[in-house]
């Protein structure tokens, strides 16, 4: 339906608007606000143009209030600009813009005070995270949980070089498998990426693969200016000049202007009557307008196009647009980084009628009444509801999980015993938890809760092998009331999902519990992914199984040796590597307590398991006990009074640690043995600790590592042996200055039996022993004998 003439005339001011507010702040940032450090601050002037019609259509005009929008990273500005029309952002963080505390250079949920939903800056990934929402929007639709809560549309505005990221079109692909809906991508169809302009026709692909995924593709090309030139007489001409034009020769016309059009439209076309007529009826400065009026840069042209869609099938909208239009810089392929300068700002602020001094006014310049201006503002669907941040009530955690025992398990195994034992009951916990994972489901020791709890599908569909009554360990059922999902093996997939999941209860008001499962090493593979829903305060666990060299047979090749150390580096994560059942029990149950702390205390959990098959300690889990696993160590043979080694491990070499303290027991009395079930728990701590005494002097306080290192002599030596780099263990020595030998995995690759491995890598008993002795004196220990 045309839009009405009052409605487009406000959105037009508004939008104009909106393309001050953004290269102002911009502006001001890089030539008002002093420099203190000589650094450009920069802020994507030419980026932020591209978007800021197509973003004023959707803010202003066409979102409700349960939509949900991934911005393009670097048109911040723009987003920014709109929520201080809106009376979401003060003036004060805009003139901070990229400064301390100011509005964030990439739309931040975090970091923004203005209301983001997604946080974007590695480009990708909040497109991504828009689809793998509406998945998990249709889930809790599902579960009968949305209550009188609308479906609302997730959204993600794109940047046309943007789509180059991989990790799009693996979503594309998961979603066609989930039956998508509710999603709609803007692509900023501007030709150019940060370096240059795009290749030809990039379009046709677009629109040939959104088609192949079930989308539908609206191409919004000519804004109305254009489609009244191609009705006069000759117009015909002009667009098919204008289709033929390459990207580079049109974005390079925009920057020269209207007269360089004119000069190339007739050398190309000729003196050919009526369209030579229609381009002599107009000025430059007006042929320049109809040049400029891509689709994207056309208000009611957007809004037509938003505003036709009538289902919920997932939509790719290509919109048309010129980076920096309407800025000198427009077209130029060196903008990406371009700024205006302080004359060409000046000019710019003149032809817009806006006086100096009054820059940050919201409605200076424009012909509307401010009154009326504020009344639309106020009256626009997207602000009905207030708040658009929900909250959800925290699921109670028991105090110990319960699993079956048995002497000797793996902790992969008892993490598969935990869960079934979940599966089993019919606790809220149970009900609220989700696994997903990218087809390492049954190797990855989810098998029995997924037997339990049912895959998740729109529609119900069973598993044929049952059906036919042919013998098989795993019952691959899909429901709506399933609970696992199902991924296709793509780790980003894995570790968007878990964004997309770990954020239900601030989108949907609906908590879940994600626990996503993986092979350790592929954590690489999807590590910005899971920097990314970290950095968004997304709440998940994620196990990661089998890791280390100790997989030994699977192959050198998914040897993992860094992840310790990722997981101690990843802020929002809190990670451990247990080595015994009944230490993952309770850390299992303490991650589901932190997935669902306060900002800022809560986070995610990663748990790093082995396929070892290891003898089972027999004890009670005293509180203490429990504590000091979730902090992050505790002694399993506590040192004697004259101790002088101390040996100190973590995870699946526990047996090594053990056997070696037995040898050195016999020549050295008082060993200790201390078992850290969590590096980063351990190291976070300590390093609290340290801050707490340098903000607050005088004050007492010990961290944990701290309390178990202090009965310790001043010579005594620490040996630490981890599956995994050593530097993750390495820093134990710092604490209260003890010489410290640090073994691990530094180099990979090589397959063989766990023995071998341990033996070629220098970390079994023998190893170990040859560390302690290389820190103390006195008589040489017995080694273990070698089986040849
Ligand atoms: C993963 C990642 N790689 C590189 C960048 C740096 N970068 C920011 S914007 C950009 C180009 C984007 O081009 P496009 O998506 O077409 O947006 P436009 O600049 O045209 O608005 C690049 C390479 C980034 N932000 N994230
Ligand atoms: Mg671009």
């Amino acid at each position: 339906m045309p839009i009405e003439p009052a409605r487009l005339e406000l959105l037009s001011a508004l939008a104009r608007k909106v393309l001050w507010l953004s290269s102002w702040t911009i502006h001001h940032a890089n030539h008002i606000r002093p420099n203190v450090d000589g650094l450009k601050v920069g802020g994507h002037q030419a980026s932020s143009a591209s978007l800021a019609n197509i973003m004023s259509a959707l803010y202003f005009a066409v979102l409700r209030p349960q939509d949900r929008v991934a911005v393009k990273p670097h048109a911040s500005p723009v987003f920014h600009a709109i929520q201080y029309l809106f009376g979401h952002q003060t003036r004060d963080k805009l003139e901070n813009f990229r400064g301390y505390k100011g509005a964030q250079s990439y739309p931040s949920r975090t970091k923004d005070a203005d209301d983001v939903d997604f946080s974007t800056g590695s480009v990708g990934l909040g497109v991504a995270q828009t689809l793998f929402s509406s998945l998990v929007q249709d889930y809790v639709t599902a579960h009968g949980w949305m209550k009188d809560r609308s479906e609302g549309r997730m959204i993600a505005l794109v940047g046309d070089a943007e789509m180059d990221e991989g990790n799009i079109f693996e979503a594309l692909l998961e979603g066609w498998k989930h039956g998508l809906r509710n999603t709609w991508w803007v692509v900023d169809y501007n030709r150019q990426s940060l370096d240059a302009v795009v290749r030809e026709g990039l379009w046709a692909k677009f629109e040939s693969m959104f088609r192949n995924f079930g989308w539908e593709v609206v191409i919004v090309k000519y804004g109305r200016l254009m489609q009244a030139a191609f009705a006069e007489p000759g117009g015909e001409a002009l667009r098919r000049w204008i289709d033929n034009c390459p990207n580079q020769m049109y974005a390079a016309l925009c920057f020269q202007g209207g007269a360089a059009f004119r000069k190339h439209l007739q050398d190309d076309i000729g003196d050919q009557g009526q369209v030579s007529q229609l381009i002599d009826r107009r000025s430059d400065d007006e042929l320049l307008a109809l040049m400029s009026n891509l689709g994207g840069h056309d208000m009611a042209s957007m809004i037509e196009a938003f505003e036709a869609i009538d289902h919920d099938r997932p939509v790719c909208f290509i919109a048309y647009t010129i980076k920096g239009v309407g800025l000198p810089m427009q077209g130029h392929k060196d903008n990406h980084a371009g700024l205006m300068t302080v004359a060409q700002m000046e000019k710019w602020r003149g032809a817009q009628n806006i006086r100096p001094g009054h820059e940050w006014e919201k409605f200076e310049g424009l012909s509307k009444a401010p009154a009326e201006l504020e009344a639309f503002l106020a009256a626009a669907p997207f602000n009905q509801e207030g708040r658009r941040r929900l909250t959800a009530d925290v699921i109670d955690v028991p105090q110990q999980l319960a699993f079956k025992p048995a002497a000797q398990m793996s902790t992969q195994q008892g993490f598969g015993l935990v869960l079934n034992e979940l599966a089993r009951g019919d606790s809220e916990l149970a009900a609220r938890i989700v696994t997903v994972s990218p087809d390492v489901t049954v190797s990855t020791n989810l098998g029995a809760w997924v037997n339990r709890r049912g895959l998740f599908a729109k529609a119900e569909n069973h598993d044929l092998f049952r059906q036919e009554k042919i013998p098989s360990t795993f019952n691959w059922d899909y429901s709506p009331k399933g609970q696992h999902l199902e991924l296709g093996i793509a780790e980003m997939n894995l570790f968007i999902m878990l964004s997309a999941l770990g954020l239900s209860h601030a989108i949907n008001g609906e908590r879940l519990l994600p626990i996503g499962t993986l092979y350790d090493p592929f954590i690489e593979r999807g590590l910005d992914a899971m920097n990314y829903a970290c950095y968004q305060d997304a709440r998940f666990m994620v196990v990661a199984t089998p890791s280390g060299i100790t997989l030994a047979p699977e192959g050198g090749a998914h040897q993992s040796i860094a992840t310790p150390l990722i997981g101690m580096a990843q802020d929002g994560l809190a990670s451990f590597e247990p080595a015994f059942v009944d230490e993952l029990a309770v850390i299992m149950g303490w991650g589901f307590r932190h997935m669902q702390g306060e900002a800022g205390e809560g986070g995610s959990v990663y748990l790093r398991l082995s396929t070892r098959t290891l003898d089972q300690p027999q004890r009670i889990m005293a509180p203490e006990l429990q504590r000091d696993i979730t902090e992050g160590a505790y002694w399993l043979r506590e040192p004697g009074p004259n101790c002088d080694i101390v040996i100190a491990y973590t995870g699946a070499v526990a047996p090594e640690a053990i056997e070696a303290v037995g040898f050195i027991g016999e020549s050295h009395r008082d060993v200790g043995l201390l078992a850290v079930t969590s590096a980063d728990r351990l190291h976070a701590g300590w390093s609290a600790a340290r801050n707490l005494r340098r903000e607050r002097r005088g004050i007492q306080y010990l961290s944990h590592v701290e309390k178990l290192l202090a009965p310790l002599p001043r010579d005594c030596g620490i040996v630490t042996v981890i599956d995994g780099h050593p530097a993750a263990l390495g820093w134990l020595g710092s604490v209260r200055g003890h010489r410290l030998e640090a073994l691990g995995v530094e180099q990979f690759g090589q397959t063989g039996t766990i023995r071998d491995l341990y033996r070629h890598y220098g970390i079994d008993a023998n190893a170990i022993i040859d560390a302690a002795e290389s820190l103390t004196v006195g008589a040489p220990v017995r080694h273990r004998k070698m089986a040849v």
